[in-house]
């Protein structure tokens, strides 16, 4: 007789984390970055000096904003923006407050996994724009997005800012898309910032700072297993490290454990054997060129309707349409 053990898993994070570790080479999600203390981290690399992408959209965000509020608006028809892994809305507000300015019949609908998240923003965007009729959304970007659209049938604006997309392989990419294309209308649009391929000492710098701050952001993810799941992970052994491939145009963060160790996880029962010098596998942050672009868009179902750049093009934000 066959015996099976089953492990009831009581959170999407403890599956993946336990997964994660026994398999070989060991792997975690970036998704798990983001707790309150991750958040923070994330909020402090925006920050710095290296990590061009926030500034470089800001820009294209800023010298197009009239363009970009004449696509959303049409005219002067209502629509609802919607945006997914709002954060804290630094970027959005450019283009909310000329929106505002504008007059423009709009609501607001942020989606971010975290609540934290969504009441800070809330509550400045309350402060600064009084004027903005807005409608957090709390949950995963599916759950949220096919809830806002069993609702009504009012036309949709879908911000994917940041280069978020970039922690997806190309395949995963092509779902992801594929999925938001589903829930979409003819009418609807997808507005989706992309980091560029450029000189691969930028990139790597805005993964490499060497304040750690980064180093202690893909930390975090250990801090965080030692945290929830009554895990001992000692994270000052175990080393950042960055490679940028400028033919793939693939950036990867793993941590490299400095020594031979065993780690481990009382909540989920588990002991992690890591030999020296063993990798963790923990983000992808893929840049682009317009080809490959082009054909994430065909494949999942979209056309391009326009995009955005600096005069560098160093950083894209899209805008694509169901075909
Ligand atoms: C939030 C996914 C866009 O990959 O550039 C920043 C996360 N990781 N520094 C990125 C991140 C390390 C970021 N994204």
């Amino acid at each position: 007789m066959q015996k099976t053990v089953e492990i009831a898993f009581e959170t999407k994070f403890e599956e993946e984390v336990y997964n994660g570790l026994t398999t070989f080479p060991k792997h975690l999600s970036s998704m798990y970055f983001y707790d309150e203390t991750g958040d923070k981290l994330f909020q402090d690399i925006m920050n710095m000096p290296e990590y061009y992408l926030t500034d470089y959209e800001f820009n294209i965000l800023t010298a197009n904003k009239a363009k970009i509020g004449h696509l959303f608006a049409r005219g002067d028809q209502r629509f609802k923006l919607i945006e997914l892994g709002a954060g804290d809305g630094k970027k959005t507000k450019i283009l909310l407050k000329h929106l505002i300015a504008k007059s423009y019949e709009f609501t607001y609908q942020p989606i971010d996994i975290s609540p934290t998240v969504l009441k800070v923003l809330e509550q400045s965007l309350h402060y600064e724009l009084p004027e903005l009729q807005i409608e957090p959304q709390q949950g995963t970007y599916f759950e949220a997005l096919k809830k806002i659209n069993a609702a009504n049938g009012t036309r949709k604006i879908i911000l994917f800012l940041g280069s978020n997309i970039g922690n997806l392989m190309h395949e995963k990419a092509i779902d992801f898309l594929g999925r938001i294309q589903q829930l979409m209308h003819t009418d609807d649009l997808f507005f989706v910032g992309f980091d560029m391929k450029k000189d691969p000492n930028t990139i790597l710098n805005a993964y490499n700072d060497e304040t750690g701050i980064t180093a202690a952001f893909n930390k975090n993810i250990l801090a965080r297993i030692n945290r929830e799941l009554d895990g001992n992970f000692d994270t000052e052994k175990f080393l950042h490290w960055e490679v940028y491939d400028p033919e793939s145009g693939t950036a990867k963060s793993y941590l490299v454990a400095k020594e031979a160790q065993t780690i481990s996880i009382e909540k989920l029962g588990l002991t992690v054997d890591f030999q020296a010098w063993e990798t963790l596998h923990t983000e992808i942050s893929q840049k682009y060129d317009e080809n490959t672009i082009e054909k994430l868009a065909q494949k999942s179902g979209f056309e391009i309707v326009c995009d955005f750049s600096d005069d560098a093009q160093g950083f894209k934000d899209y805008v694509f349409r169901k075909v």
